[in-house]
């Protein structure tokens, strides 16, 4: 029998006594010396050498490999080196000397390393054997991969593929995903939950309704041709830094860049490029132009202020016989439902609007006044809109916005939700969908000659209430850290142990392996950045973009260990051992010729990946056609669509004593894997278990910098969900809201906190009451 994880050893209830913050101001702008100085920290302590060796000038280059970290496009001159501090971290920590091999779980129990931070367990290294959890010995033992995928395909065929769940985080390949959909579905579920329901699913939602798209519908190249540009919710300094190459192309063009966040986020304010000595030397460029600080979950109401400031421009301009504000060609040619939406803005109130945006009007006003100037405008957005209640409408709003100017299908202007791993847009491209409409089932069907499941299948949210349920029985996960990323920690961590089947296919140790099932394997795949050798020599893979433009990657380095397979030979060995032979379907030709996969997805997907094995290693990658970008509008009234939104809160309302919290990534962190506890820009350093806070709050809670504090969830379900040994600091975000780290305070969202509609989970408006906690510490910093 499997125990029940301790939650007193468990990061998610004991701060980490050695990892107490120290604040201080940061005052240099993003990139610079401090770039290079964090770079150098990460390559010491990943002990490697990469500077002045080959590695990083492959990086995001044609023939080069694919950064693993963010999405943001890749450029077809690209700088000599094309890659950030953040791109180089994730490099790091993936090509690594370091291991986590069967020699260190000989000396580990499970129940030990479920004491270890996220930290530590990433940074002991990469896995190198396949290995299956030994109850009685409360191990990991090495196994052979035969001997594996044989007793996984046993355990599968044994049990209903309706209890089993194929979720995916967004780094594997093109490739590696279609052939995961194929051997899922010919499994017989549709259980195919990804990453990006935690993430961009708001935007998947909203914008095929819209403009009939998921995705966005800007392309790298109207950065130049671009006359501003908006942000709502997205921390480019982090999470896409590279972006902050064209941005400052943009600033130095005079482009006005206009950012909405709760947050003053360093890098939308000033940027140094730590490339350019000239720059080095002389300071940053500004990046915003204006900086308006929304209260978390404003934004719709924000974006109203706008467009009711526009229209009101327009009406009065139209008495007047002046020039109009609005295109009003487009709109009559190219939209539906712009009266109900106008009539929307003409009624709302400015003092509502104000009450909930945390804006005076004069400064939805002025925002309006530099949209109104701009002939073509780009408007990016992330999970400051997503990850809302509301998030789906906050994404239809951005698109209200833009229908206004005729801002979409057309050069230097459209919608730009800045996706999050480097191939999560690309694997629902490819079939990774619990939405069976979204799946050409039919062709599938044609192509393998079997019928494919046709229920829809689990969400990331359907498949945690499942789990809590015990209705699901196997759950197999290629890459991700599921436990770590999902809400309510202390609900799913005791759930998991109820299933019969764990299989977590991964480059390195993390809590979600800590926690095993009743048959539980950990299968050690190749990074990205490794060489993948097959039958035909070496294999290069493919991924999308967050502009749709699809790109090759090669492996530049040795593997780290003899032992890894490819995700698309794993993949392979489950589906062989798993499912019944299908003459239709050769598993071991993909696997020695990855260009066959490709083939097969161009026969699956004829018109997006046309010539798909020729044109993939197009500098700058080839873009996939999309209807928006022509003004083609593929949705129902086959016009793009303004929509009336149902609330103009992006969260839910709250009683005056409870707290909405943020939790936010930090610098040192790409998602659930933690590279060092500094959050940079934000002046946090030395550890991550802090809550942010506005100095009147902290006043009138009566509560002083360093105090301890004990979140606990204000959602009255009986659960009692709670996070303690938090660090008060004070911080620059609007009074009512606090922020907090991701995954730490995830243990305070309810699993049901969601928006509505894309089921994303709530992470930026997750409601709490503060207490101080007795033994109150010394001031920190
Ligand atoms: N280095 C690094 N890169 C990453 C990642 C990483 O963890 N580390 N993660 C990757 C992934 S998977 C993703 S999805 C992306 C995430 O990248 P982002 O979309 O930038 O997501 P977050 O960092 O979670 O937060 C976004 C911003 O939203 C702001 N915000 C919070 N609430 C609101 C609100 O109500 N309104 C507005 N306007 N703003 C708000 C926060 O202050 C923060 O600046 O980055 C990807 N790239
Ligand atoms: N509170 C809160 N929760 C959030 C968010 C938030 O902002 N706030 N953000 C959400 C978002 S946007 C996302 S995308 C999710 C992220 O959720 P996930 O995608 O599930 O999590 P990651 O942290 O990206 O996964 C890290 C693990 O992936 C494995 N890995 C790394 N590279 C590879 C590889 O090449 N192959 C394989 N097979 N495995 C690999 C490593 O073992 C590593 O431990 O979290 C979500 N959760
Ligand atoms: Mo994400």
């Amino acid at each position: 029998m499997t125990q029940p994880p301790d939650h007193k050893a468990s990061p998610d209830h004991e701060p980490h006594p050695d990892h107490k913050a120290v604040q201080k101001p940061y005052s240099g702008p993003a990139g610079g010396w401090g770039s290079v100085k964090a770079l150098a920290a990460i390559l010491t302590q990943e002990e490697v050498t990469v500077l002045g060796s080959e590695i990083l000038w492959q990086q995001n280059k044609p023939g080069g490999f694919m950064c693993v970290s963010c999405s943001w496009a890749k450029p077809a001159d690209p700088h000599v080196f094309e890659f950030c501090e953040n791109g180089a971290k994730a490099t790091a920590w993936e090509i690594t000397p370091k291991k986590t091999d069967p020699a260190f779980f000989a000396s580990h129990t499970l129940t030990e390393l479920r004491g270890w931070s996220d930290h530590a367990l990433e940074e002991n290294g990469r896995l190198t054997h396949p290995l299956r959890y030994d109850p009685a010995l409360d191990k990991y033992v090495q196994v052979s991969w035969d001997e594996a995928f044989l007793e996984i395909g046993a355990e599968l065929e044994a049990l209903d593929p309706r209890s089993v769940v194929f979720y995916t985080s967004g780094r594997a390949s093109l490739e590696a995903s279609y052939m995961y959909q194929l051997f899922g579905r010919m499994y017989g579920t549709n259980n195919f939950p990804d990453s990006s329901n935690m993430c961009h699913e708001s935007t998947s939602v909203a914008l095929p309704e819209v403009i009939g798209v998921p995705v966005g519908t800007v392309l790298l190249e109207d950065f130049d041709k671009t006359d501003c540009i908006f942000f709502f919710g997205q921390n480019t300094t982090t999470n896409s830094p590279r972006m902050l190459h064209p941005l400052q192309s943009c600033a130095k063009r005079g482009v006005p860049i206009v950012v909405f966040n709760p947050i003053r986020e360093r890098g939308l304010e000033q940027f140094t490029d730590p490339q350019n000595p000239i720059q080095m030397v002389a300071g940053g460029t500004r990046i915003a132009t204006e900086y308006y600080q929304v209260t978390p979950g404003g934004d719709i109401a924000a974006i109203t202020g706008l467009c009711k400031a526009l229209i009101e421009a327009d009406d009065t301009a139209q008495r007047d016989g002046a020039p109009r504000l609005l295109d009003t060609q487009f709109i009559a040619e190219h939209t539906h439902g712009f009266e109900d939406f106008a009539a929307f803005c003409r009624d709302s109130d400015w003092a509502a609007l104000e009450a909930v945006s945390g804006l005076p009007r004069s400064e939805m006003q002025a925002a309006a006044a530099t949209y109104g100037k701009a002939n073509a405008v780009i408007a990016n957005y992330g999970m400051g809109l997503t990850q809302h209640v509301h998030g789906v409408e906050a994404c239809k709003m951005v698109a209200n916005l833009l229908l206004l100017r005729g801002n979409i299908g057309k050069p230097g202007a459209g919608i730009s939700p800045v996706r999050g791993h480097s191939n999560v847009q690309g694997q629902r491209t490819v079939g990774i969908s619990e939405k069976t409409k979204l799946v050409p089932l039919d062709r599938l069907k044609e192509l393998y000659g079997f019928e494919p499941p046709r229920q829809d299948g689990l969400s990331t949210v359907d498949a945690c209430e499942a789990i809590v349920k015990g209705e699901v029985r196997g759950f197999v996960s290629l890459g991700g850290n599921f436990l770590r990323a999902v809400p309510d920690h202390g609900v799913m961590e005791p759930a998991w142990t109820k299933l019969r089947l764990s299989v977590q296919i991964a480059t390195k140790l993390n809590r979600t392996h800590l926690i095993p099932g009743e048959v539980t394997y950990l299968l050690p795949c190749n990074g990205r950045i490794e060489i993948d050798r097959q039958a035909t020599g070496p294999q290069a893979v493919s991924m999308e973009d967050s502009t749709t433009c699809i790109h090759g990657s090669r492996g530049q380095r040795e593997p780290v260990s003899e032992h890894l397979r490819s995700e698309p030979a794993i993949v392979a060995g489950l589906a062989k051992t798993t499912l019944p032979p299908n003459s239709k379907v050769n598993w071991d030709a993909w696997v020695a010729d990855y260009a066959l996969v490709r083939d097969a997805i161009e026969r699956t997907y004829p018109d997006q990946f046309k010539d798909f094995n020729k044109r993939m290693f197009q500098p700058g990658g080839f873009p996939r056609p999309l209807g928006a970008r022509e003004r083609v509008w593929k949705t129902p009234t086959g016009k793009a669509n303004f929509t009336v939104p149902e609330s103009l809160l992006n969260r839910s309302a709250q009683p005056a004593d409870v707290y909405q919290l943020v939790t936010l990534r930090s610098d040192g962190q790409f998602n659930t894997t933690i590279y060092g506890f500094d959050d940079r820009f934000r002046g946090v350093f030395g550890g991550r278990e802090v809550v942010l806070m506005n100095e009147a709050d902290m006043a009138r809670l009566g509560l002083a910098k360093g105090d301890m504090v004990r979140l606990t969830s204000a959602v009255d379900d009986g659960v009692g969900r709670a996070r303690g040994g938090l660090q008060v600091l004070p911080f620059g975000i609007p009074e009512g809201s606090i922020a907090g780290y991701y995954p730490e305070c995830n243990v305070l969202i309810p699993i049901a906190h969601h928006a509505k509609g894309s089921k994303v989970p709530a992470a930026k408006s997750v409601p709490v009451r503060i207490a101080k906690e007795a033994a109150a510490e010394s001031q920190a910093g």
